[in-house]
């Protein structure tokens, strides 16, 4: 029976994975944590804490009272929104990493954090990325992300704490907005089919970058968390992805089920930028032999899961 904290809990992953983790070990050993108290969804009325772990002491103190056996640690900013506020990002990604990874320590915790696609820059290769290759990103997100990877198997070697983490790709969910990432198109554009069957894209046509639907997203964490500690070598983080995709290829799989949908393209600067520099397509190997990675779903079923979802949650 594992006894979890999570930070940054009513984010895009941590909304579903709470709900996941409650469902496998119970309400009472899986605690949420974020900035402020959930006021709508499964996690309203249930055990939450506030935490900000920029906050050393806050998160030291909260680790030590509930004694959680893993940390998994979601509090970040993401690419675009890092982007625009690099100090901040610097505190809060950097500040958050180090706060949580001492409490691991203290306590004696696994920690799982996530690292991205966006760990990778213009002068890494763009196809079949492999697992061990050049980390040169040219954002703060990309330089929080490398950082953050090198800390995990620092703590691993030096102070023996469990690390586990993957390099996600795009995130793909209806129940959470993402939180103002690069990939948030892919995202952006269910919605708008379904509610107004057109979508202005910020990214260009031709652009692919790696996605993932969050219940393969969900899965992997899991999956990783309960893997065999003998059979992982990689400790900093590993490729994984479920399909590399542009927006055009995203728009042919809703036209299956929207015939009259149309994809417009309003490109933006920064965003675009960042997409360039990072991966078209992942190769995602180490993942599967060391700790049977995998995904179930494609495109397509992607698409129909999430039509079907926004139809739902607008009815
Ligand atoms: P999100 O932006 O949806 O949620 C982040 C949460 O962190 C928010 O609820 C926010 O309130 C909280 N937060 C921000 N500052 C905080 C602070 N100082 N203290 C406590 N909480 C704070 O992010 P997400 O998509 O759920 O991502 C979680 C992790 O996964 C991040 O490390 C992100 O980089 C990584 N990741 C996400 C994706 C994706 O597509 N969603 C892809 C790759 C990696
Ligand atoms: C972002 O676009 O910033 C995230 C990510 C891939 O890390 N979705």
């Amino acid at each position: 029976m594992k006894r979890i904290l999570i930070t940054g809990a009513l984010g895009q992953i941590g909304t579903e994975l709470t709900v996941k983790l409650r469902e496998i070990y119970g309400e009472e050993n899986v605690l949420p944590t974020d900035l402020r108290i959930p006021e709508w969804g499964k996690m309203k009325d249930t055990p939450f804490e506030i935490l900000d772990v920029t906050d050393s002491e806050a998160v030291m103190e909260m680790t030590k009272k509930f004694k959680p056996d893993t940390i998994i640690h979601l509090a970040a900013l993401l690419s675009a929104v890092a982007e625009r506020t690099p100090k901040r990002a610097w505190d809060i990604n950097m500040g958050g990493l180090m706060n949580t990874l001492e409490a691991a320590r203290e306590v004696g915790a696994q920690y799982f954090t996530p690292s991205s696609i966006g760990s990778f820059g213009p002068s890494t290769p763009k196809d079949n990325t492999p697992q061990e290759t050049i980390q040169r990103p040219s954002t703060m997100y990309g330089v929080n992300k490398v950082a953050g990877e090198l800390l995990l198997d620092y703590y691993y070697e030096r102070f023996g704490v469990d690390t586990r983490s993957v390099r996600f790709p795009g995130l793909i969910s209806y129940e959470q907005e993402p939180g103002g990432g690069t990939t948030d198109y892919a995202c952006e554009i269910y919605f708008e089919a379904v509610k107004n069957g057109t979508y202005t894209s910020f990214i260009d046509k031709g652009t692919y970058m790696d996605m993932m639907y969050i219940d393969d997203a969900i899965n992997c964490i899991i999956d990783l968390l309960q893997a065999d500690p003998e059979k992982l070598s990689v400790r900093n983080a590993f490729n994984v992805s479920a399909m590399s995709i542009d927006p055009e290829m995203v728009a042919e799989s809703i036209k299956k089920h929207i015939p009259e949908f149309e994809l417009k393209y309003d490109v933006d600067p920064m965003r675009q930028a960042i997409a360039e520099s990072w991966p078209n397509s992942l190769d995602c190997d180490e993942a599967k032999e060391q700790w049977n990675f995998k995904c179930e779903y494609d495109l397509d079923k992607m698409t129909e899961k999430m039509l079907s979802g926004i139809r739902e949650k607008m009815n």
